[in-house]
């Protein structure tokens, strides 16, 4: 396959300036014509004219009303053109019945619908399917199905037709076509200079009462966009629809957002206050896009994260608005530790903008989205506030209606400010997590002391990256005196050497530094650490974040030396824990998370990164050991807790209620493993939401107590997809590690799993993955069950298979046997015949 590198860009050959496509919508032989004007590029470089294309069956093409006959390969066409503009036809059948591969028009479930990012546009009809060609589309669609979509606003319809026009130009990536037999929950929006929207959620009949949520979240993503960036939505028409069957969360196709059935659809029965954070960051994610990633696009796929770390960041403060600043950077960090360290740190790790890539579809990754949105933030931390949102303004108006790459964002961040950038840009350059070393000193003078942090950075080498230079990195910084005061507070530290000094003067003693506040850059932070210092920092730090950090630095610390056979400080862990549970003043949600252990995968990279090799089993033991100790000595705290955070009332997924929710399931979780299950039993017969239905169930579930209750479940759930999903993944995720793979290979033969659904198989496939103890089981059984579901499904979903493929990429990490294990399985997989592009790219780069 070939390797596409960004040093190789050139324009296209030709612009385009008007898009007609015609689709006569039939399951196996849906005919699509086109009629596309092309003009020359202006000084484009000279080249013959080809059209992507693939899996289409060309039936006829003509140029300016004269047939022609092009040259079609297994990728695409050329054809000779005339030297000014002209007007290309074409007519091409495809079959949406037969795509498995959810790329390009597909059916799901009778209804038609289309993916086209990054390159599905090119299994729809010939065009240069690349985000720099931008232009305006109008679309017929006929069908005898009750709606019919596409992008932009209704121009017409009629018995089995239906037209739709996008003033907007856009690349083909962002082109959506949806015909089904659906119902709309329907409301209004007015932008502030007056515009009337009408908003729709799309879904199967018997679903609409779980679009309440999802609609509240849209207008309320509409007025955040406005009051924040002065962004307005632009067209009299906002359609969402609900898929069943779907590679990702949602996209964002202009005016016409396609989701992923999870996550939009939601109801108090049947979703978390999880799924209900989720879906309200997903639907404000896609909306935002309009303006980040739509009406500012992409100039090449390389420059992905230009709309996707924007639009991520963007999503965070949305949430951090709606719910807590600090509950929703402890979860943004914990997610970026957990998958994007977990990459960076890995044979897949890369650049934010990569260099090259063979299949695009395998860099959306965590590195682009949320290292990209990480990167974002450090520049509103080291610009400021206000220069953030000028350089913002900025860019809106320079480039509106362009696609731009990250030289460009830069661009508008030096000309508001008049930094120079160049040192800054690395973070999209370089790829690997860079440690911060901190060295301090302490002088006492008679004008007060001074204390002196050294900073010492260095990144270690990362797959054809050696040589790491030094980036700038925002530290955030504040000092506490020795009895809890602030005497410094927060100053962001800019750090831009391989090593060097910062200076505080005229202290009264020495302080308590605490450092990296708010988590202002995404390093790894190396200081030696007393476990009373950390406790005075859980107690004391004015930075929630730090607070948090200090919990979790100790909880981490107990368990590393438990693992090592070492004396750990538990008593002081479980002390400070019990004080900070205790605390009435901290909002329930930081609380809960305060009390939830680092994760079995966090262990496992925190070990490694000190030199050892992680055993999955003994994390396990440690993780179970330790959960035990807090039960058995804070049960009485933890009981209180349980009763006092009952919330009463009808079921609200705001963050008030969800957060008293989530400690009363922390305190369950550890009461669980004392009181034999009986809390979650009664919690989970009585539970009126799936909150606390699923919290009860996966409490039984980690005693291994949870048969009656997943036989309830099931037969409560069996007609919820959805649901389903969750019943099928929480077994697995959460079954005892010897027992993870049978349970695993049995659900795969359960009459439910419809294994062709990317949900339903992320459930137990990816479930499985999801227990690092059972995934790892010293027998093998769950690294060959996984290859063999790999191998099944990457012909049928290669996207999906490559993305699962992931589950290996930590195996350098582990002992030679399951080394050893893991390669012959990705081996085995690596010579699978006909192996998909995606995933043999994956592959490769893992065993590399
Ligand atoms: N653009 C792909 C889906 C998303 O990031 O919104
Ligand atoms: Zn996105």
């Amino acid at each position: 396959a070939q390797t596409i590198y960004l040093a190789d860009y050139a324009p296209f050959t030709h612009t385009v300036e008007q898009v007609h496509l015609t689709f006569r919508l039939a399951p196996g032989a849906t005919r699509v014509l086109s009629r596309i004007s092309f003009a020359p590029t202006p000084n484009a470089p000279a080249g013959p004219f080809f059209l992507h294309g693939e899996q289409l069956n060309l039936i006829s093409a003509r140029i300016d009303g004269a047939p022609v006959t092009p040259e079609v390969t297994a990728t695409g066409l050329t054809c000779p053109v005339p030297d000014g503009p002209f007007t290309w036809e074409a007519e091409v059948e495809i079959s949406p019945e037969t795509n498995t591969a959810l790329e390009g028009l597909y059916m799901s479930r009778s209804m038609y619908c289309t993916q086209c990012e990054a390159e599905g546009f090119r299994k729809i009809t010939f065009y240069p399917d690349r985000p720099d060609v931008m232009a305006p589309f109008t679309v017929r669609i006929e069908s005898d199905l009750p709606v019919l979509l596409s992008n932009g606003n209704p121009t017409g319809n009629g018995d089995g037709w239906a037209e739709w026009t996008d003033p907007w130009p856009k690349p083909a990536y962002l082109f959506a076509l949806v015909a089904g037999e659906l119902v709309n929950h329907a409301d209004r929006f007015t932008t502030a200079s007056g515009r009337d929207v009408e908003l729709n959620i799309w879904v199967r009949p018997g679903d609409e009462h779980k679009c309440a949520f999802g609609m509240d979240a849209l207008k309320r993503s509409m007025q955040w966009d406005e009051e924040v960036y002065g962004r307005e939505y632009d067209l009299d028409v906002f359609n969402i629809v609900a898929v069943d069957d779907f590679n990702m969360g949602a996209m964002e196709n202009k005016g016409l957002n396609i989701f992923n059935s999870s996550a939009v659809l939601a109801s108090p029965e049947t979703s978390t206050d999880a799924n209900f954070e989720r879906i309200e960051g997903i639907i404000a994610h896609e909306y935002f896009h309009n303006w980040t990633g739509n009406r500012i696009t992409c100039r090449d796929w390389f420059q992905l994260c230009l709309k996707e770390g924007l639009t991520v960041f963007r999503d965070q403060q949305f949430t951090g608005d709606m719910r807590s600043h600090a509950v929703k950077r402890i979860e943004d960090v914990l997610m970026l530790r957990g998958r994007q360290f977990r990459e960076d740190n890995g044979p897949l790790a890369h650049p934010v903008r990569p260099e090259s890539f063979v299949e695009i579809n395998n860099f959306y990754t965590a590195t682009v989205y949320e290292k990209g949105a990480e990167v974002i933030g450090m520049l509103k931390r080291l610009v400021g506030d206000d220069a953030y949102y000028q350089a913002l303004d900025l860019y809106f108006d320079r480039h509106d209606g362009q696609a731009c790459t990250i030289e460009d964002w830069l661009k508008v961040f030096e000309d508001t400010t008049g930094r120079d950038l160049s040192q800054f840009k690395r973070w999209y350059a370089q790829a690997g997590t860079p440690r911060v070393r901190v060295d301090e000193a302490w002088s006492p003078g008679p004008k007060g002391g001074t204390y002196t942090l050294h900073l010492r950075q260095t990144t270690p080498p990362t797959p054809g990256q050696p040589d790491k230079e030094p980036l700038v990195i925002p530290v955030a910084v504040g000092l506490l005196s020795p009895n809890g005061d602030e005497v410094v507070p927060t100053q962001v530290l800019e750090f831009t050497e391989v090593s060097q000094a910062f200076k505080f003067e005229g202290l009264a003693s020495r302080p308590v530094p605490s450092i990296l506040r708010g988590f202002s850059a995404p390093v790894i932070l190396e200081r030696q650490s007393s476990a009373d210092e950390r406790a005075f920092l859980l107690a004391h730090d004015t930075d929630p974040f730090n607070k948090w950090e200090a919990g979790r630095g100790l909880a981490k610390d107990v368990l590393s030396r438990t693992i090592a056979g070492k004396p750990a400080p538990t008593a002081s862990f479980v002390d400070a824990l019990h004080a900070m549970a205790a605390d009435t003043r901290l909002d329930p949600a930081f609380r809960a998370l305060a009390l939830r252990l680092p994760a079995q995968d966090d262990m496992a990279q925190t070990l490694f990164d000190s030199g050892l090799t992680p055993d999955p089993l003994q994390i396990y033991s440690a993780l179970r050991h330790l959960r035990e100790t807090i039960a058995a000595q804070m049960g009485g705290l933890l009981a209180d807790l349980y009763d006092e955070m009952a919330v009463p009332g009808p079921y609200r997924p705001d963050a008030e209620d969800s957060g008293r929710r989530s400690l009363r399931q922390a305190a369950l979780s550890y009461l669980t493993l004392i009181d034999g299950g009986a809390r979650a039993r009664t919690q989970f017969a009585g539970a009126d939401n799936m909150t606390e239905q699923l919290g009860a169930l996966s409490c039984l579930l980690d005693i291994g107590a949870a048969d009656t209750a997943l036989a309830d479940f099931r037969t409560q759930w069996q007609n919820d997809r959805l649901v389903m999903d969750k019943w099928f993944g929480l077994q697995v995720s959460l079954a005892p590690p010897d027992t993870a793979a049978v349970r695993a290979n049995a659900l795969t033969e359960d009459r439910d799993f419809d294994w062709k659904n990317p949900n339903r198989f992320r459930a137990v496939i990816g479930g499985l993955a999801m227990n690092p103890a059972g995934f790892h089981d010293p027998s093998g059984a769950s690294y060959a069950l996984v290859t063999d579901w790999l191998i099944r499904l990457d012909p049928v979903n290669p996207q999906t298979t490559a993305r699962m493929s992931t589950a290996f990429e930590t195996w350098k990490r582990y002992d030679a046997d399951r080394q050893g294990m893991i390669r012959e399985n990705l081996e085995r997989l690596a010579a699978t015949p006909g192996l998909s592009r995606d995933t043999t790219e994956m592959v490769s780069r893992i065993l590399a």
